[in-house]
């Protein structure tokens, strides 16, 4: 299968050439990326047999010994899902076609959501490949799919060293009748800094044009122009707009005002006159109990009799469930899930749950239980390959600590983990205790991504420097703060509801500038012409209009993914376990570059470190013994 190129050249093999022999033989130099496609996943997997791992592991697990299976049920074409409605009706159309649903509507968070949530975002294409047959053919009515967007598509390049706009592509193959639904960060987009608005706008063109449906757009301060844009985006690409509102503090607490039901009433109304498709409640930290959801979701429902109504949340404090249904009984017409196995704790409730609690009442989701049965069973095995990731290695149980340090679900995972490395057992405590006294230094702020991040990094301050929250405010002037909280109070993601926390943001910034109202509005656009001819100097012909974007989104991450493939290959092709871990000797497997191409490889030995301080490591491909050079580092 290999052509005819130097590598396969007697003569220039054994060095036998001089500068003459490129002049004469120039057919010999034509080097299709392709054809050595093999050669580097070799060298990757000699290098992860030597050193281990390339993605950093939080865990010291090994990925489980166990495969998933595919259930069965895959039988002919998909049965016609709400995708089909989309397409046929338009935006406009698919909502008016969820609000005469009779029943409740799930979106299934399991490719997006569930895993940032409890395996650090770390699935791969690949698990998720596997099973998107099935999905398709089986839960072709559900309201839509989570599988894209959030910390996705950071992660999938800086981690897993794999193209997120590959991922889409690649499912949206497999999923024709499940309408796809990504989480965009308004104007920071999959970003956690405000981007121009020119790279909003394109971002949302292309992704719409990779397959993605709805988008749900949210702001992390609730900042009403920072929504504006990012929904403009996503309706000028002809995408379907689900403005969410994140949800925080407890409309069902009279001591509780800053966040109250007229607050979130009269922001519904901003979002439904910008005309939002959707209406969506984001409870990021699962902070929504039964009582407030009748109060928050009927108010909305009465009010905004024709809009769909989608509520997201997460499971942290356990009560989850009771949520979810109690929303669904005050009229919201969908509700978020992740599948049995990948759902609790600080990810979504449980489908199985809620399938099973609505069945034979008017609320019934039309969902067959033994699916989800197989499904959860598929992932459950699965997620055995994420171990090393898995935050069931170090927290055992959700925690209604929530309600009171509002931790958005993602996050609690990231510093449960984080405070747990610092090897300390109750500094966990003292985390979420210093993020509950942030959080009123900065002005009491709704939390998520990248809001959550500038309380976070306030809070490690705090706990590092072992500060009070009475001394922060009273030394505020002369400590200094994480790049993250300053910029924060310069007007860098937008302005928090009821403005910024004084005298502390004065005494911080003293003479620093600050950005008036939407900071987008001030940011030049981004020249895509001249980043695409950039990206193409820096890494040849090849450069996509995604890879345009990607690089527009994350830079450094982009460059260093491109290096990293360019000397490993597509990675993305190998299963999880040779990925993380790399292949026993003697053990033999199939790689599948692309439909029909299999390599055949088995690995053979893991020769003496020699005097460079590298090993050589043995392969068998295709029959032919080859191997790599690996510096050994470990
Ligand atoms: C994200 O922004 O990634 C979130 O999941 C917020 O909930
Ligand atoms: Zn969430």
């Amino acid at each position: 299968p290999f052509l005819q190129n130097v590598f396969a050249n007697h003569q220039f093999l054994h060095s036998t050439v001089d500068t003459q022999f490129i002049d004469e033989n120039q057919e010999l130099f034509n080097l299709k990326p392709t054809q050595n496609r093999a050669q580097k996943l070799l060298h990757y997997l000699g290098h992860v047999m030597v050193n281990g791992p390339t993605t950093p592991i939080p865990v010291k697990a090994k990925p489980s010994s166990i495969d998933p299976v595919i259930p069965p049920g895959i039988l002919g074409d998909p049965p016609v899902g709400f995708r089909d409605i989309l397409l046929r009706d338009g935006p406009e159309g698919f909502a008016k076609a969820v609000r005469a649903h009779q029943g409740l509507l799930l979106m299934d968070t399991t490719f997006r959501d569930a895993h940032q949530s409890l395996l650090a975002t770390r699935v791969r294409t690949h698990d998720l490949k596997m099973i998107s047959p099935f999905v398709s053919h089986n839960f072709s009515n559900l309201f839509s799919l989570e599988n894209w967007g959030g910390a996705t598509f950071d992660v999938a390049m800086r981690f897993l060293s794999e193209c997120p706009w590959k991922r889409l592509q690649e499912l949206r193959a497999l999923i024709p009748n499940v309408p796809f639904q990504m989480l965009l960060r308004g104007a920071n987009a999959v970003g956690y800094t405000n981007y121009p608005d020119n790279a909003v706008f394109k971002f949302c063109e292309v992704a719409k044009e990779n397959g993605m449906d709805i988008f749900r757009v949210f702001d992390s301060l609730n900042y009403l122009p920072n929504m504006l844009l990012g929904m403009e985006a996503a309706g000028a690409a002809g995408g379907v707009v689900e403005a969410a509102i994140s949800y925080t503090g407890d409309v069902s607490d009279p001591m509780r005002q800053k966040y109250s039901l007229d607050y979130y009433v009269k922001l519904a109304d901003e979002l439904v006159k910008a005309g939002t498709h959707i209406l969506c409640i984001k409870d990021m930290a699962g902070l929504l109990k039964p009582e407030a959801s009748k109060l928050l979701i009927g108010s909305l429902r009465d009010r905004f009799p024709d809009v769909p109504i989608h509520v997201h949340t997460h499971d942290t404090a356990g009560a989850g469930v009771a949520a979810m249904l109690a929303c669904a009984e005050a009229g919201a017409d969908v509700v978020d899930v992740a599948v049995d196995s990948m759902a609790g704790m600080t990810s979504q409730p449980s489908m199985g749950a809620i399938v099973a609690c609505a069945k034979g009442t008017k609320l019934d989701t039309g969902i067959a239980l033994e699916k989800v049965f197989d499904y959860s069973e598929y992932w459950e095995v699965a997620r055995g390959l994420y171990a090393p990731f898995d935050c069931t290695a170090t927290m055992k149980s959700g925690n209604a600590d929530v309600y009171e340090n509002e931790i958005p679900g993602g996050q609690y995972t990231n510093l449960h983990f984080q405070a747990h490395s610092m090897g300390l057992g109750n500094k966990f405590k003292e985390v979420k205790k210093a993020y509950t006294e942030a959080n009123k230094l900065l002005g009491d702020l709704i939390k998520v991504t990248p809001s959550s991040k500038i309380v976070g990094d306030l809070a490690q301050f705090m706990v590092q420097n072992n500060l009070t929250r009475a001394e922060v405010e009273e030394r505020a002037d002369e400590l200094s703060f994480p790049l993250s909280v300053v910029e924060f109070l310069q007007g860098y993601i937008g302005i928090p509801h009821g403005g910024f926390p004084e005298p502390f943001r004065s005494k911080v910034l003293k003479s620093l500038t600050r950005i008036e109202g939407r900071p987008g509005a001030s940011l030049p656009p981004m020249d895509f012409k001249a980043l695409e001819v950039g990206l193409r100097a820096a890494h040849g012909d090849e450069i996509t209009p995604e890879d345009v974007m990607s690089a527009a989104m994350y830079p450094k991450v982009f460059q260093e993914f491109k290096e990293f493939t360019a000397n490993f290959g597509p990675v993305d092709c190998l299963n999880t376990r040779l990925f993380l871990d790399g292949p026993k000797i003697a053990e033999e497997f199939e790689v599948e570059l692309e439909r029909g191409k299999i390599l055949h490889i088995k690995a053979l030995a893991l020769g003496d470190l020699n005097k460079a301080g590298q090993r050589e490591v043995f392969f068998e491909l295709n029959g032919q013994l080859r191997s790599v050079l690996v510096k050994d580092t470990v």
